[in-house]
């Protein structure tokens, strides 16, 4: 929860005015008064618009919200939210709630804006919506490697060359993935024993999971299947016994050291199986180049579950498509990993997975090469296919780049569609630029 606000109004003689702070205890130093006007102050633009800045001030994180379009008729009227930078709060929905509630705010007179502060304060002080995933898998199968690439954008290429200790113990981390803050437990392997029969062990595991993801490999799975589906049946059962609301999915890793030649046909032949004896969703995945959109594919329909906020983006981007065909759009954040995803009905599905390979070890390539983001990028085919990918400038959302890709529109069709999408998406984010 944030640690505080405050609303400050103008005057042409005195300067700031702070006009309310909640709560009445908040600490405002002079300090972080002028280190929040300076910032807006000294920010020289012809551009005049809404700012929403993120200072860093001690150990506390605040966001300042200012219209300058305003300034010069009514001075500088400032809203601030404070946080402590250790709060687990996903800034991603906060800005957006941040900016509604300021805009809201000073469209009113003076004199009621306290009144609507302190009536919609609730909007700003809730607890985010927390969810939690665990990791499970016997030692070395990949959950430790998984969790860095998906989560903190480490190259997958350097942890196959460099590999990471093995985990002891239960490791929680806390990540934001757009709308929700996300509580990782990674596990280790050589414990898993312990922490599927000792109580206090599992209590700490699986309490309030609302995903497990049990990870195995191939040659594990073609020695000794019978004591996989054993595991898996004792998570089965934990859940049930502590009547706990978890959904248990399976990835069976490291899908590159199955044989190219009958890889197609092992994956079907697995699918059936844990189809007849587990009934449980598995993904076939793996970090390498080739695969390695099926990790980031396997986690966006993972956690585009939990959030709210994927469902309005991928509206927006669903009805923006919908007078299209052949069309596949997705965006990706920081990490590479994709967020949302939409595509019409007949998209050639086939194509999924190229595109988001493509477009990794494009990126991967370019980075390696010039250190910087790809800003532009239109690929075409000779027989018609076209992809182009954008940088959509939303650091702050966690989001990098839009990628679109047609079978049927010309390359310069798409691209103004894709910018076309990019200002809906802007729009909805609150950051259209004004003037
Ligand atoms: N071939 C192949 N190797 C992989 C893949 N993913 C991870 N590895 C390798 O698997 C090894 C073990 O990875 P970790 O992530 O440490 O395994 P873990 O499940 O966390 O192991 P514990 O912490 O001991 O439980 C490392 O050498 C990785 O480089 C993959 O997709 N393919
Ligand atoms: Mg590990």
């Amino acid at each position: 929860m944030p640690l505080g606000l405050a609303l400050f109004s103008w005057d042409s003689k005195a300067g700031s005015i702070l006009d309310f702070k909640y709560p009445n205890t908040l600490n405002l130093t002079k300090d972080l008064i002028n280190k929040i006007y300076l910032s807006h102050a000294l920010k020289q633009s012809n551009v005049k618009e809404e700012e929403l800045y993120e200072l860093h001030f001690e150990d506390q994180i605040i966001l300042s919200y200012c219209d300058k379009t305003r300034v010069v008729e009514l001075g500088y009227e400032i809203l601030v939210l404070i946080l402590h930078e250790r709060e687990q709060i996903n800034l991603y929905k906060l800005t957006l709630e941040l900016a509604d509630f300021a805009q809201a705010c000073f469209k009113l007179q003076k004199e009621d804006r306290i009144t609507y502060v302190s009536d919609n304060i609730g909007i700003l002080f809730k607890e985010t919506t927390e969810r939690k995933i665990l990791l499970l898998g016997r030692a070395g199968v990949g959950k430790t490697t998984i969790k860095e690439i998906i989560f903190e954008g480490h190259d997958p290429r350097d942890l196959l060359i460099n590999p990471l200790s093995p985990t002891r113990g239960i490791k929680p981390s806390v990540y934001s993935w757009l709308d929700i803050s996300l509580g990782v437990f990674d596990s280790s392997g050589q414990e898993l024993n312990g922490i599927l029969n000792n109580n206090k062990t599992q209590f700490i595991a699986f309490e309030n999971t609302d995903v497990i993801i049990y990870i195995f490999e191939f040659t594990i799975w073609a020695s000794k299947s019978k004591e996989i589906i054993r595991e898996i049946q004792d998570i089965i059962d934990i859940i049930r016994i502590r009547s706990y609301d978890s959904k248990i999915i399976l990835f069976l890793h490291k899908i590159d050291q199955l044989d190219p030649s009958n890889r197609e046909s092992n994956i079907k032949n697995i699918k059936k199986e844990i189809q007849n004896q587990l009934n449980l969703p598995i993904y076939f995945t793996s970090i390498y180049p080739d695969f390695i959109y099926s990790i980031y594919n396997a986690f966006y329909e993972i956690l585009s579950s939990f959030s709210e906020e994927t469902f309005k983006l991928k509206n927006i981007i669903d009805d923006f498509l919908k007078e299209y065909s052949k069309i596949m759009c997705f965006i990706t954040d920081h990490n590479n990993s994709i967020i949302i995803q939409s595509m019409s009905k007949d998209f050639n599905t086939i194509l999924i997975n190229h595109a988001h390979k493509l477009i990794a070890q494009l990126n991967q390539t370019f980075e390696d090469m010039a250190e910087s983001k790809i800003e532009y990028l239109i690929i075409s085919s000779s027989n018609g296919l076209n992809i182009i990918m954008i940088n959509l400038n939303l650091w702050r959302f966690n989001m990098k780049n839009l990628i679109c890709t047609s079978e049927n529109l010309s390359s310069n069709k798409l691209i103004l569609l894709a910018n076309e999408l990019k200002t809906e998406l802007n729009k909805h984010l609150n950051l259209i630029k004004k003037n």
